[in-house]
């Protein structure tokens, strides 16, 4: 009976999903959510079968009194190759999804995105595309320079500082993503990834969100202690909108 209560139970939780993910916010997030559907349909279906059987036979053995044969090679054999198969082939089905990752393309816009203790910060190059030098040693948070832009470098006058990244819906991005001391990790719950922030490394991250929207950044790497507050937020813009805050973004003023 506890087999098929658990059995039971298990399905009504994914018929029902009390809590589910939020809307995907790119093709590359749907394909994951249909790999995982399928992923899910398919090791469900096996787990209830597999449960439903065993409560079956338990009752079949306690009916009859027989015992149950001591094994059978063909049947070890034969759902050994099957489950090896089914699992290659959702690997294999997983693969074409990592393809599906937006590919960089020439002359994107970038943005830099700096993770720290506990906060978020984002650059844009300014109207020269040119993103101005960095050293430790300029880092001033208070001071809004949270990546320790050089202030001697003019490449750096007319670079934009800003707490939450705004982008445009419907374009690559390029996300250049550091970190100022620890491992730290991008994750927007809607595309699905999570990307590994390291100090010391430039790592590139694209970006593409489809519809414009407010979505939550997170840092998905346990950090310190304000690690549950290192949050920011992702504002899909329609291009012409984040071309005009872009214009609009005062240069900084050290
Ligand atoms: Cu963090």
């Amino acid at each position: 009976m506890l087999f098929i209560v658990v059995a039971l139970a298990g399905a009504l939780l994914f018929v029902y999903r009390p809590a589910w993910f939020p809307a995907a916010a790119n093709a590359t997030a749907a394909g994951w959510d249909h790999q995982f559907t399928v992923t899910l349909l398919v090791t469900g279906v096996i787990f209830i079968g597999v449960h439903l059987a065993l409560a079956a036979v338990l009752i079949f053995r306690r009916r009859n009194g027989r015992r149950a044969p001591n094994g059978s090679r063909w049947m070890e054999i034969s759902w050994t190759a099957a489950t090896a198969v089914l699992f290659l082939s959702l690997a294999a089905m997983g693969s074409r999804g990592w393809a599906r990752i937006p590919e960089r393309a020439p002359g994107e816009e970038r943005i830099e995105v700096y993770a720290h203790q506990f906060a978020w910060a984002f650059r844009y190059p300014g109207p020269d595309g040119i993103f101005g030098r960095t050293a430790n040693k300029f880092v001033n948070d208070s001071g809004g320079n949270p990546m320790g832009i050089d202030p001697d470098d003019p490449d750096g006058k007319d670079d934009i500082v800003s707490a939450s990244l705004r982008a445009p819906a419907g374009r690559n991005v390029l996300l250049l993503l550091h970190s100022r001391d620890v491992i730290h990790d991008f994750f927007v719950r809607e595309l699905r990834t999570k990307q590994d922030i390291l100090p010391g490394m430039e790592i590139p991250f694209e970006l593409h969100v489809d519809k414009p929207g407010v979505y939550e950044i997170a840092c998905a790497e346990l950090c310190g202690l304000g690690h549950s507050q290192m949050h920011s937020v992702l504002i899909a813009m329609p291009p012409a909108e984040y071309q005009q805050w872009l214009r609009a973004q005062e240069p900084r003023t050290h």
